[in-house]
């Protein structure tokens, strides 16, 4: 099977410039100008731009709550984020309840995802269920190809809160196997303090959700883990930081040649805390997420972070909790789930509120949204790159579209989108995965399921830095 993608624009982490791109058996053979080879298919991007598919470090297509109970959109909503130009997710693998991180990744990739994975997908580890033998399932994870882990700093008192005595213990081992550990950092004695005394006061609203999650207590955690990631030389890689207090904490380390790199994620950068205002429970709800959404000003910081390289990735953090489990209880923000879905609105909100506003490059863009996230798993030039060899993934942009986010145009596989009526510039057109057209139209062309796991490579972004 042979592809062409003649006329188009091609924009990688470092370059702009128009070539054809050739591929051959799922990679990219060729790229120069004027190719002229008999092929299956030729696509003519002229007037648009080709980039790399894009890199999801962050989604949750399946439950991150351990409780058996609550559930995310699922496996076979996975299309929504190549609709969006994402063409390898890398999904968290939480502990299946009773099972160990092996056992559960192998559910996940045999039994869970089996038949149902659009995009292809890496994977993290994500341990909500410390026991001794964690320790030795870190180097099995590095071998088997996922060479990351996510270890919750909060949520105390849950099986997914892991103390400094677990925290420590995991990044020695690490370091020592050439993972690159992930924390959600927040203190979660600052969150108690702060939740029991809005709850005492009877304030239950979930706006009282980001009141009780200050700046401080993710910047506390943050830098705790940075301090223990350097003393036992785990690269260490800080998810989801939403503000500037937490993200200064990064900036500082990494001047100071720590291992650690920093991801945030659309909604950080486009959404304020202000959408929990709304005195509709229901509405208010969606936005709940961990940490909290923050203020105009944590989104302008964490742009300029993103143009120094103090925060090196954004992802979606995909949740697609639907809404009747967003309030299925009382009405009181403790028992809100915490998450949005995003996977579908990556690209487009980084073109919009990115690129067109004059705040990042277009080179910056496809770095921080598919090459450095690729890196970071270990997965890079298979993924993340337009060049000879690697995998012939490819979004074909078209810059002209105009349009509005809702939740029919830009689908998250639950009833609401959290960017639901803000603009849009820009959308992917076209998307290749290995070749293969899987939207056109900007469409979903529904495909037999398509996704495979993709194993990464240990050490990630920090291999050159540990050289
Ligand atoms: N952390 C995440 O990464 N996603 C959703 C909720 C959370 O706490
Ligand atoms: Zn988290
Ligand atoms: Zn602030
Ligand atoms: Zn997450």
């Amino acid at each position: 099977m042979k592809t062409l993608v003649k006329n188009g624009t091609i924009i990688t982490s470092t370059n702009e410039f128009k070539a054809d791109i050739l591929i051959e058996n799922e990679k990219i053979s060729m790229i120069g100008n004027d190719l002229s080879v008999g092929c299956d298919k030729v696509i003519d991007a002229e007037g648009k731009y080709v980039l790399p598919g894009g890199v999801d470090n962050h989604s949750h297509f399946e439950a991150l709550n351990t409780d058996g109970v609550t559930t995310n959109a699922g496996y076979d909503t996975t299309w929504v984020a190549l609709k969006g130009g994402t063409t390898t997710i890398v999904d968290f693998c939480t502990n299946e309840p009773g099972m160990n991180l092996m056992d559960s990744v192998d559910y996940r990739l045999n039994v869970r995802s089996k038949g149902k994975l659009a995009p292809d997908m890496a994977m993290h580890a994500c341990c909500t269920d410390y026991t001794e033998e964690t320790l030795d399932e870190i180097p099995k994870l590095v071998e088997f190809g996922i060479p990351t882990m996510k270890l919750f700093l909060a949520y105390k008192p849950t099986p997914l809160y892991m103390d400094d005595y677990k925290l420590l213990k995991c990044l020695k081992k690490a370091g020592e196997c050439g993972m690159t550990m992930m924390v959600h950092a927040e203190n979660p004695d600052v969150l108690d303090v702060e939740r029991n005394a809005m709850a005492e006061k009877g304030c239950l609203a979930p706006k009282y959700h980001y009141m009780t999650r200050p700046p401080y207590g993710e910047a506390e955690a943050v830098s705790r883990a940075i301090r223990f990631a350097d003393a036992t030389d785990c690269p260490l890689c800080v998810v989801h930081v939403s503000c500037i207090e937490a993200a200064q904490v990064i900036q500082e380390a990494r001047a100071k040649g720590s291992l650690v790199i920093g991801e945030t994620c659309p909604h950080y950068l486009v959404l304020d805390k202000h959408k929990m205002d709304d005195p509709d429970f229901d509405q208010a709800c969606r936005w709940v997420c961990s940490p909290a959404l923050r203020d105009k000003e944590d989104q302008e910081y964490l742009w300029k972070c993103l143009n120094h390289d103090w925060i090196s990735i954004v992802g979606s953090d995909n949740s697609s909790i639907p809404l009747y489990q967003k309030h299925w209880g009382e009405e009181d923000f403790r028992a809100i789930p915490n998450g949005c879905p995003g996977a579908g609105d990556r690209l487009n909100a980084l073109w919009t509120y990115g690129v067109e506003k004059g705040k990042i490059t277009k080179q910056k863009l496809v770095d921080i949204y598919a090459t450095l996230p690729a890196k970071l798993n270990g997965i890079f030039p298979q993924k993340g790159a337009i060049d000879i060899g690697s995998d012939g993934d490819l979004v074909i942009f078209d810059p002209e579209y105009k349009g509005t986010i809702t939740v029919e145009s830009n689908p998250t596989g639950i009833e609401y989108n959290v960017f639901e009526g803000m603009e849009q510039i820009g959308r992917a057109d076209t998307v290749l995965l290995r070749g293969e057209v899987v939207v056109e139209n900007g469409e979903y062309l529904d495909k037999p399921v398509f996704g495979r796991f993709v194993p990464g490579k240990p050490y990630g972004l920090a291999y050159e830095l540990k050289k």
